[in-house]
C-alpha cells in the first residue's frame, strides 16, 4: 500500500517517455511530398491536407520532390522541423527503398499517395501504407467512354486509330492504359490501329514529344481516340493531334484525374478533342492519407496496407456537377 501511490506515477511517466508511438496531439508536423508541385492535381491534394491540418490542430509542411535528390533534402529539412512522418507522391517509385532507408534514420512514418513504392523486385512495397487509384478499373472506364462516343458519332472502327500515350515504369498509369486496351478490344476496337507513345514522364510536354511523330507517321486514319495514364498527358496528346491539323471532331481523348487542368478545357468556348476524363476526388486523397498518417502517429495505429479509389465519367456536359460531387 506505502509504495504504489509513489511507484505508479514515476512507472507511467517512463511509459510515456520510453513510448515513441504516441504523440502528444498539439505537437505534430507532417510533410507531404508530391513529384509534380506545379500540377493541379497536387496542389489540391497538399490544399486538402493541409486544411485538415488546420481542423485538427497539426502542421502540414509541403515541399516538391521532382527527383531523388530533392526528397532526401526535404525528408533532412523535415527532419530539422522535428516532423513526425509525412504522406509522399514519389517522382519515381523505384526510390521507395532509398526514401524509407532515409525516413527510418530518423524515425519518420510514411504513407504514399497516388504512386506506390516498388522494391528491387518491382514488387510493391507492402510494408509501406498506401492509397491510389484502382487504375485497371478506371482505365476500363476510359476505354469504354472511348467506345461510347465512337458509336454516338458512327465511327467505322477500321478508320479510327488509337494514340496510346504509355508510361509502363510507374505501376499505376501501366494499369490504366491495360484497362482501357481492354475495354476498346471487349468493343470491338480494332488491335492492329493502337499505336503507342511512350512518354519519359506523366506530363503534358512529355506527352505532347511522344505523340507528335505518331500523327505524322499515320496519316491514313480518318479518326483518333487519344488515352493515358491522366487528363494532363491526353492533352498533350489532344494539343498534338490539333498541331498536326485534326480537327475537333476527329478526335476523341479521354484522361484521368478531374483536376483544374480538365477544368479549363471544359470552359473554352468551343468543344476540343478532349471528350472527358474519369475524376477522381484528389481532395479525398490528400484529406485521407493525412488523416491515416496523422492517426498512425497520434494513437499507434497503422494505416491498412493498400486503399484503391474510383472514379466517375466527367465530360463537358457534366463536369461541373461531378466536380461538386467529388468536393473539387
Ligand atoms: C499519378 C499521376 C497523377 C495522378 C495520380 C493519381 O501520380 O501522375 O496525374 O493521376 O497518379
Amino acid at each position: 500500500m506505502s509504495r504504489f501511490p509513489i511507484l505508479a506515477p514515476l512507472a507511467f511517466g517512463a511509459c510515456l517517455a520510453l513510448s515513441p508511438l504516441v504523440q502528444a496531439q498539439d505537437d505534430v508536423t507532417l510533410g507531404f511530398i508530391v513529384k509534380k508541385p506545379e500540377q493541379a492535381w497536387f496542389i489540391n491534394e497538399q490544399d486538402a491536407a493541409t486544411r485538415l491540418g488546420e481542423e485538427k490542430g497539426f502542421e502540414v509542411v509541403r515541399l516538391a520532390g521532382e527527383d531523388g535528390q530533392e526528397v532526401l533534402s526535404a525528408i533532412d529539412n523535415l527532419n530539422s522541423q522535428g516532423a513526425q512522418g509525412f504522406v509522399i507522391c514519389p517522382p519515381d517509385v523505384r526510390l521507395g527503398p532509398t526514401i524509407m532507408r532515409r525516413a527510418e534514420q530518423y524515425g519518420m512514418k510514411v504513407v504514399t499517395v497516388d504512386d506506390r513504392f516498388v522494391n528491387a523486385d518491382g514488387e510493391p512495397m507492402e510494408a509501406v501504407p498506401h492509397l491510389g487509384m484502382s487504375g485497371y478499373k478506371i482505365g476500363q472506364q476510359v476505354g469504354n467512354a472511348i467506345a461510347d462516343e465512337m458509336e454516338a458519332r458512327g465511327w467505322d472502327p477500321e478508320k479510327v486509330a488509337a494514340l496510346r500515350i504509355t508510361n509502363y515504369e510507374l505501376p499505376t498509369a501501366k494499369k490504366r492504359t491495360d484497362g482501357a486496351t481492354d475495354a476498346l478490344l471487349d468493343r470491338g476496337f480494332q488491335e492492329s490501329n493502337i499505336l503507342d507513345a511512350p512518354q519519359q514522364n506523366t506530363d503534358t510536354s512529355s506527352a505532347f514529344s511522344a505523340a507528335s511523330p505518331v500523327f505524322s507517321k499515320n496519316g491514313e486514319y480518318e479518326h483518333w481516340v487519344i488515352y493515358a495514364l491522366n487528363e494532363e498527358s491526353v492533352l498533350g496528346g489532344v494539343r498534338a493531334s490539333e498541331q498536326y491539323g485534326l480537327a475537333a471532331d476527329d478526335v476523341i481523348g479521354v484522361g484521368i484525374n478531374g483536376s483544374g487542368a480538365a477544368f479549363a478545357e471544359f470552359s473554352r468556348e468551343k468543344p476540343t478533342g478532349f471528350h472527358g476524363t474519369v475524376a477522381v476526388s484528389s481532395t479525398m486523397h490528400g484529406r485521407q492519407t493525412a488523416q491515416n498518417l496523422y492517426t498512425w502517429v497520434t494513437e499507434g495505429d497503422k494505416p491498412k496496407a493498400n486503399t484503391e479509389t474510383t472514379g466517375t465519367l466527367m465530360t463537358r456536359d457534366n463536369w461541373e456537377a461531378v466536380r461538386d460531387e467529388l468536393g473539387l
